[in-house]
């Protein structure tokens, strides 16, 4: 470990130690969470009030209404208030260099969570997310082996413009369908992470796309999307999950129920509790100096209605979806 990282360790310790005079033993965290976009986000911030809580930590809590600007302002508000650490969800992934910069001047750790920054790594302790890029491979890859040579048409919701997880989430989708010739993408757009806009954006695939019959598949980003899409599929009277296949990503419940239903086909998850593998870094790191990987992983697994759903569905219900 080099001087540098050695007099930065050094420095958060003495932050950590000076500014933990908010309350005699406890670690004050600032969290700048997106906001609640889907249900998947609403787990996220559920749990990670509850991880903090069980480990005593006073959380500081900010909801950016979808916001960069906001999530910087609240940034600012926690370096000024002097936490000792800052857990951010990067809303999209440029225009954080300045207040990453503000933040290690201060000598305050930032911890990424289920999104990426393009930024200079040594701005974050370290980020917990899932592998998007394979996220998007898995979901292919289910779309592959469920077509077999059968000619499909597929249809594209994406998540936010700009963030990591729509940019990973497509660049793993595409290469994995489009190296077969039978699976072709026919419209692409974004559907901002959300029920209703994906919902309005598969209305409008299905009118463009001769009501539909074209259509074989559709990959939403998000379940929340996918859940959007199975409602408009219906109202144009065709039937989810067998006339058009249903792909997504997150395994939040809804999704479990629409594949009881037989309206969706498959989900990858993602686990809403990155914020345990945070707070394990963060109290390592403050405690002995001990540097966590840069990048702390999380797993995908690809669900299908073949994996006991309702089961699935009754062990999330109540985690804050
Ligand atoms: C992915 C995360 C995404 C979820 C969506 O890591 O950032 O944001 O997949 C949420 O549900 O809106």
């Amino acid at each position: 470990m080099n001087i540098i990282t050695k007099l930065a360790i050094a420095a958060s310790l003495a932050t950590a130690l000076t500014s933990a005079s908010f309350a005699a033993d406890k670690l004050v965290v600032g969290f700048s969470q997106i906001g609640s976009e889907s249900g998947w986000r609403a787990a996220e911030t559920s749990v990670t009030k509850q991880q903090a809580a069980d480990r005593g930590i006073d959380l500081k809590f900010a909801d950016a209404q979808q916001k960069q600007e906001n999530q910087i302002k609240a940034i600012r508000g926690f370096i000024a208030q002097g936490v000792n650490a800052i857990l951010v969800a990067p809303v999209v992934a440029t225009g954080w260099d300045d207040v990453l910069k503000e933040a290690k001047e201060a000598n305050i750790p930032v911890i990424l969570l289920d999104r990426g920054v393009d930024a200079p790594e040594d701005l974050y302790l370290t980020s917990v997310a899932s592998d998007q890029v394979k996220e998007g491979t898995v979901a292919g890859n289910w779309l592959v082996s469920a077509v077999g040579d059968a000619p499909c048409k597929v249809v594209e919701i994406e998540g936010t413009v700009g963030s990591t997880p729509a940019i990973n989430r497509k660049k793993g989708f595409d290469e994995a369908v489009l190296a077969h010739a039978n699976i072709t993408i026919i419209r692409s757009q974004t559907g901002e992470f959300t029920r209703a806009k994906g919902k309005e954006v598969m209305e409008g695939f299905l009118k463009a796309e001769n009501g539909g019959a074209d259509i074989c598949a559709v990959y939403a980003h998000n379940d929340d999307m996918a859940v959007g899409a199975i409602q408009a599929i219906k109202d144009a009277g065709l039937k989810p999950g067998t006339d058009i296949k249903v792909v997504s990503i997150d395994g939040v419940p809804d999704i479990f129920s629409a594949m009881v239903a037989g309206e969706a086909n498959a989900s990858v998850e993602l686990t809403p509790n990155m914020a345990g593998p945070a707070f394990d870094a963060l109290a390592a790191y403050l405690k002995d100096g001990t540097v966590p990987p840069k990048f702390i992983v999380t797993e995908s697994k690809l669900y299908t209605p073949a994996d006991n759903p309702q089961g699935e569905y009754d062990a999330r219900k109540g985690l804050g979806y």
